[in-house]
Formats: structure tokens, sequence, C-alpha cells
């Protein structure tokens, strides 16, 4: 098995391959219960709206109970895992929480933004992370090539100009003061059509969510839902 089919795999379940990387006692990964240490982590996830409609017409997203996309991307995840005979983390599993934003940084070119997610080159802010695939194999993965850090070319950095509230600021996210605003009716323009800040930016326009999408995470995000994590 290669990198390549496993993405094939992944997409066929309805998921994105978010890239790989060989762990180090840094990544702070468990071995398997045999004593075999994990040789590849691939990490599995959502960009822009393109995985979305696999989840939006699933059992779980229609069965009315909580955590529905959690309990869609364990299914699809721990199948792939199954079949693999490897190890399925989830970002939702915590606290403690496992450090998928650091995996990230180490399987794909993604860097930190001033507003808290990770911006991709092509994707921007929009792109999520559902689970990590543990596998005993050592996988090749393909070269990284350098690829400049989206928000240093961006002069204006819309982004931290943006909130009504002021809740994205460059020292840090001020999650309550968000949660509150999109929570009452002067927030409903964010709750719709999700964050102002991350609509603001200019990377990956073209990638941002479809107002269905935009509301299912903010209502998750303030607890409408009690979708843990669902955040994305
Ligand atoms: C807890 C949490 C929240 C809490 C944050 C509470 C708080 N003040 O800490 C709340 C509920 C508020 C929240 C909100 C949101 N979250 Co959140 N959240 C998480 C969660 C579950 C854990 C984060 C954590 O503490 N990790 C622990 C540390 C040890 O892990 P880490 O990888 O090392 O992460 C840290 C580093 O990346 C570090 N960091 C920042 N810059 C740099 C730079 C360098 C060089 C390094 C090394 C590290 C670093 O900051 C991270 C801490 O948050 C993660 C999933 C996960 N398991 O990681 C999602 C996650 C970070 N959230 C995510 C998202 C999308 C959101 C929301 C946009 C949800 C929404 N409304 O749709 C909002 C807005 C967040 C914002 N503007 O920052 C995504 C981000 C995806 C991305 N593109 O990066 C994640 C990865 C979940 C997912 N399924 O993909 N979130
Ligand atoms: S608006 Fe500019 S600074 Fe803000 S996340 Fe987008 S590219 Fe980065
Ligand atoms: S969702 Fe709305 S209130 Fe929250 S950070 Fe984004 S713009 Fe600000």
């Amino acid at each position: 098995m290669d990198l390549t089919e496993l993405a094939g795999e992944a997409e066929a379940a309805g998921l994105a391959c978010r890239g790989g990387f060989h762990p180090g006692p840094e990544d702070g990964l468990p071995g398997f219960a045999d004593g075999s240490a994990v040789a590849t982590v691939v990490l599995l996830g959502f960009v822009g709206a393109q995985q979305w409609t696999r989840f939006a017409t699933s059992a779980e997203f229609a069965d009315g109970r909580s955590d529905a996309l959690d309990r869609w991307s364990r299914r699809q995840i721990d199948a792939l895992a199954a079949r693999h005979a490897a190890m399925a983390f989830y970002p939702s599993e915590g606290p403690p929480w496992w450090p998928f934003q650091r995996w990230a940084m180490r399987a794909e070119p993604v860097f930190p933004s001033p507003i808290g997610v990770l911006i991709h080159p092509r994707f921007g802010l929009w792109h999520a992370y559902r689970g990590a695939l543990a596998l005993r194999t050592r996988l090749a993965l393909p070269a990284r090539e350098p690829v400049a850090h989206p928000c240093e070319s961006c002069a204006a950095k819309p982004c931290l100009a943006t909130c009504p509230v002021g809740a994205v600021r460059v020292n840090g996210y001020d999650h309550r003061g968000c949660a509150t605003h999109v929570a009452a009716p002067a927030g409903r323009d964010c709750l719709e059509f999700g964050c102002l800040a991350r609509r603001s930016c200019p990377v990956g326009r073209e990638y941002r969510y479809a107002p269905a999408q935009a509301r299912f995470h903010m209502a998750a995000f303030i607890g409408e839902r009690r979708d843990r994590n669902a955040g994305s």
C-alpha cells in the first residue's frame, strides 16, 4: 500500500487525505499494544465544501442525535483503521487533546494564522481535520516543496479588523466573546453564514463553506446541537 492508494480509499469514504509524516518521540504518539512503534501518521479531513455532501446525506446527520460529525467520522475512519491494522485518533478525544494542529504542520503546508486556525495556501481557512491513522508501515511520502506562508504577504490582514465584537486579536481569540455574539440576534450573520473574520480572508475564497455547512459548524460551536468539536 502507498499513500496514493490510502488517499483513494479515504476519498471513497468521503474524506480528504491531508498528508502524512513519520513520527518521532516529540509527536506524542503511543505505540501499538504489541509494543511496535507507529511508522507513519496520515491525517484525514475536510477541504472546502468537497466532503460536506457525504456527511450531510449520512445516517448520522439525519438521526437527530448529538455529535453527528464525530460519529460519522469515527465510522469512516475506524473502518479504514481496521482494514490497515492501524490505530485511529480523533481531534475530539480529550482533554488532553491530541495535538492535531502540530501534526497538521508536520503533514502538509499549513501555517498558524492570526485568527488561530491554520491557513492552507490553497484552501485558506476553509479546512479541518476529522481524524488520523497511525500505521505500522513506513509509507513513502512526497518531498515537501518550500511554500510561502500566505499571511506574510497579506499586508491588510482584514481578519484582524472584521470581527464586530473584537474577538479576533493578534494575542489570542476571545472564544467566550465570540460565542456570546454568535448566539445573540446581532450575531445572525456569523451564525448563518460563518465567521465574518474568516470570510474576510482573501486566501481560498472559492473554498468557503456553503451556508448549510457554515451554519452547522457555527451552531455546533455555540452548543446549539451539542456537536463536540464539530468546528471546522
Ligand atoms: C479546544 C479547541 C477549541 C476551543 C479553544 C479553547 C481555548 N481557548 O483553547 C474552542 C471551542 C473555543 C475552539 C474554537 C474553534 N475551533 Co477548535 N479546537 C479545539 C481542539 C479540540 C483542541 C485544541 C488544543 O488545545 N490542542 C492541544 C494542543 C497541545 O495541540 P496543538 O496541535 O499543539 O495545538 C496548538 C498549536 O497548534 C498551537 N499553535 C498555534 N500557533 C502555533 C505555532 C507553532 C509554530 C506551533 C508549534 C504551535 C502553534 O495552538 C494550538 C492550541 O489551540 C482542536 C482539536 C485538536 N485535538 O487539536 C480544535 C481545532 C483546533 N479547532 C478548530 C476549529 C476550526 C475551531 C473553530 C473555527 C470552530 C468553528 N467555529 O467552526 C473555532 C475558532 C477557533 C479560533 N479562532 O481559534 C480546528 C482547526 C482546523 C484548522 N484549520 O486549523 C481544530 C484542529 C479541530 C478540527 N477538527 O480540525 N476550539
Ligand atoms: S486575512 Fe491575511 S493575515 Fe488574515 S488569515 Fe487571511 S491571509 Fe492571513
Ligand atoms: S464568528 Fe463572528 S463573533 Fe466570532 S470571531 Fe468570527 S466574526 Fe467574531
